[in-house]
This record gives C-alpha cells, structure tokens and sequence, in this order.
C-alpha cells in the first residue's frame, strides 16, 4: 500500500493535523481503552501514514498504548515557528506517536508576514526541515506523497509552507505534492492575509503537484447550516484550544480522509492520490481541484441511505469547500472529474448512473467528458455507511484566484504594509510583481480554455441541485 508524509506547518496546518490523527486511528479502530470490536484488518493498509518497526511481528493494533509499546510513529512532520499548539501536541494523550525528530518549532512566529517565514525562517531551519524529511523518507518502502496542510493567511503556513514545498519540487521532484491550504477569506484577521494568500499561491502554481483549496467563508457557511445537527460525533481533537476552528478543521480532515482512503483501504476500485494528479491536472500550472462531500460531517447517522441523494449532494455548490460563485448563471467548464465513493454499498452501475447524469449536467472541454475517473473504497467513514466525494479542475477557480488578485491589488496599489516585507533580508519588491504576474496568468490559462471550447459548446445554463 502507498505511503504518505504529511508536513503541518503554523497554527492552522497543525490544529487540522490535531483532528486528523484521532480520526485516521480511529477508521483503524484503535482507540484510547481497548474497545470489545475486533480491529478492522491493518496489515496492509495502516502503514499508510504510519511507521512500524521492521521487527514488529505482531497483532493488529487496539489502543494507543499498543502503539506505543511497539514504537509506531505517525509519518508526519510539525512546522511552527511559534511553539504554542505543538507544544499542546507534546502535553496530549497521542504525544508518543510524534517523532521527536520530526518536530520543528521555534519563537515567537512569522509575524504573519509571508517574507520572514519564506526569506528568514525558511533557510534558516532549511538544514533541520530537510533532515527530518529525508529521514521520513528513508523509514519509507513505497512512498507515494507528500501531503502538505497549511494556511495561507499568517507568514509561517503561507511562508515557510511554501519554502517546504519548494525544497520538496527541488529535492524530491519525483515524489507528488499535495498541498490542502486554508485560504482564510471570511475569516481575515491578519491585514498582510492578501499579500501572504498571493505570494503563497504563486508558490502553489509553481510547485505543488496538486492543489485542494479550502475557503474559510465557504466552511462557515456549512458549519452555520450544520449547527443543527444534534448526532455530531465528539471529533476528539487531542490539543486543547482550537475550539473556534474545531468544526471546520474537522470537515478538511474528513476531505482528507476520503481523498486517501483508496490508498489506505482495500477496496472494489481503488484510486490512488497519483492516478487522481494524472486525471486531474492537465497542465502542471492547472492545478487547483474544488472538493464536494456528503457527508460533510462525521456525524452518527440512523438516517435511512439514499446513495442517489449522497451523489447529488456532493457535487452540489453548497457542498463545495470553496466558494463557487454561480451569478453569471453560466456553468464554468470541467477540465477534470473524479468521483470517490466509500462505503459497500455503491455498485458499478451506480457509479456509471451517476457518471452519465455529470456527464450530461455538466460543461467539458473536447478532451475531459469521456473520462470520468471513479474510485471505490469498501471501507465507509466513521458514523456512516457510505459517503461520496467529488473532485473537480474548473474554470470557476477564477472565482477564487480573482478574489486573491482583487485583495492583493487593492493593498498593493496603496503600498500600505509592504515596508514589512521588503524590511527583511531577501526579499525585493520584485516578489510583488512577479506573484500577479503568475496570479494573472493562470486565472488568463483557465479563462482561454473556457472561451475556446465555449465556442464549440451549446452551453448549459446552471440550475443548482438542491
Ligand atoms: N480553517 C482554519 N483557519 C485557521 C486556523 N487557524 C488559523 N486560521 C486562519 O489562518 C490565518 C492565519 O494563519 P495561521 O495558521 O494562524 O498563521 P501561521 O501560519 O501560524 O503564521 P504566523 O502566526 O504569522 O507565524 C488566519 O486568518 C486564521 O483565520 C484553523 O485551525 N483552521
Ligand atoms: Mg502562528
């Protein structure tokens, strides 16, 4: 089976990380007090994102102190250059699965700005980030992925994130790049967020082998609509203190849960998170994919399944983790699709039925209708028997990467703040211009391919799915 590294960097990319490691132990069914069930089987499929000692010849995994005793450690690597949420990893009950090794912090943080996480920090903790990686590396036999999450608001996630990310295209070019970024918009407490977002996504455009945004404005709104919802299940965060983002955070780790359940399960037709960069990127500077779920939550649900309502609520726009802006009543054009199903209850022929009504609904390019890339995953999320997530590369990414363009130009016109940046050594003000320059120019490569292949379109006009 495919094995991943992750790499959390600053205070958002590890309060996701502080959801996502209960969550992956407990889809292993390993918990905190032996539990009566028997575990589902790991042999295969839980080194993953987690490291076993060659010598290790015994039983599946119950609880974390099995973990412990037999020194598993999660293949992940902690960035911060502010100690205060990793320091919480190192106080909780899951502190013995982190390498110490791994972990990389320093005082007092970037200062939200993206010059001293990418011109300071980054070369300065260059050494010490590339041993731990290499190190991941080696403990590896089939390593298929970097998984990288971070925001791109502060200067640590959006700064040093992007110097890793970097590193990782310049070091191990061969080995994929996945990066989930926060782009906080709704959420922007920091002033600098615009010039730390385009700064940022310029290194996303030009590095990352794939890219799964997630827009804060489009993670409350779910979370708003949630809040009724009486069967959450305690998502069990082991690091005190990140309350205000909990909820959200834990609709990112479902996402990335069902992105790598192929790779971590068994299943009828496993996707790999390779095979989805080959059918979802057509150009290496294309990389942005928009995400749908249903469910969205891990919820405890005894609702009765409707697998055909699971399919229409993952692809539609309320579902989506970015926001999809449909005021010119227009569907934006589909360069790629990936449909993943978890869960045994999906059949082939669902799969296909569901393929066909996207495939009629829908606006393509010449090239990306006919295929249609689907992944099923035998094992279904935690509280539920069968979840769906779909992938999409759109055109309506521009919604998003007009929206970091227009708040970039907006403070960059008044040059207000920028002496912040060109104050620390390395950066020249050159960063500013070629960042639009490369924000420009993808947004004009998606908007090109619209205008071509609209012209040999009759084109749908959009009715949301409710
Ligand atoms: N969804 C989500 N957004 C977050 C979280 N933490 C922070 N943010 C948003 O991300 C932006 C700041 O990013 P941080 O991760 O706090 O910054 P950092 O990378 O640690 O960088 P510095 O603190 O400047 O060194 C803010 O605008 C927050 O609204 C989180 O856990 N989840
Ligand atoms: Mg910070």
């Amino acid at each position: 089976m495919s094995e991943y590294i992750t790499i959390q960097v600053g205070q958002c990319g590890n309060q996701i990380g502080s959801e996502f490691w209960p969550l992956v132990l407990q889809e292993y069914g390993i918990t905190r007090e032996k539990s009566k069930s028997k575990p589902p089987e790991q042999s295969t499929t839980f080194n993953s994102f987690f490291q076993i000692h060659p010598d290790y010849k015994g039983e599946s995994f119950n609880t974390i102190q099995d973990l412990v005793d037999s020194e598993v450690k999660a293949r992940t690597i902690l960035v911060d250059m502010e100690t205060s949420v990793v320091s919480r990893y190192k106080n909780s009950y899951l502190r013995d699965i982190f390498d110490e090794e791994y972990i990389i912090v320093h005082y007092p943080g970037s200062g939200n700005n993206w010059a001293e996480g990418f011109c300071h920090y980054g070369p300065r903790f260059e050494e010490k980030i590339l041993y731990s990686i290499r190190k991941a590396v080696e403990n590896c036999d089939s390593l298929h992925g970097f998984l990288l999450m971070y925001s791109l608001g502060g200067g640590t996630g959006s700064g040093v994130g992007s110097y890793i990310l970097k590193l990782l295209d310049d070091h191990f070019p061969h080995i994929d790049r996945f990066v989930t970024c926060v782009y906080p918009i709704g959420t922007e407490d920091v002033i600098t967020c615009p010039y730390n977002m385009a700064l940022a996504t310029k290194e996303l455009i030009e590095h990352a082998s794939c890219v799964i945004p997630v827009e804060n404005r489009a993670l409350i709104d779910i979370v708003k609509k949630q809040a009724s919802n009486t069967h959450s299940i305690d998502t069990m965060s082991f690091v005190a203190g990140c309350k205000p983002f909990q909820d959200m955070n834990s609709i990112i780790v479902n996402m990335l849960l069902n992105l790598t359940s192929g790779s971590r399960f068994t299943g009828d037709l496993n996707v790999d998170l390779s095979e989805l960069v080959t059918n979802m990127v057509p150009f290496p500077n294309l990389p942005f994919l928009s995400c749908g779920l249903s469910p969205l939550t891990i919820t405890s649900s005894n609702n009765k399944i409707n697998l055909e309502e699971i399919f229409l609520q993952s692809s539609n726009l309320n579902n989506q983790l970015i926001k999809i802006n449909a005021s010119n009543n227009q569907l934006p054009l589909t360069l790629g699709t990936t449909l993943l199903a978890r869960g045994d209850l999906f059949t082939i022929s669902d799969m296909r039925s569901f393929v066909d009504r996207l495939q009629r609904k829908n606006c393509f390019t010449s090239w990306s209708k006919q295929a249609i890339k689907i992944g099923m995953c035998g094992v279904a999320p935690i509280g539920h028997r069968a979840s769906m997530m779909t992938l999409f590369n759109t055109t309506a990414i521009n919604g998003l990467l007009g929206k970091v363009k227009s708040d970039f130009t907006k403070l960059y016109q008044k040059r207000a703040h920028v002496h912040h940046y060109l104050q620390v050594a390395g950066f020249e003000e050159i960063f500013f211009e070629e960042c639009l320059d490369v924000l420009c120019e993808c947004i004009k490569s998606y908007q090109d391919i619209e205008n071509r292949s609209m012209e040999n379109i009759k084109v749908p006009r959009l009715i949301p799915e409710n």
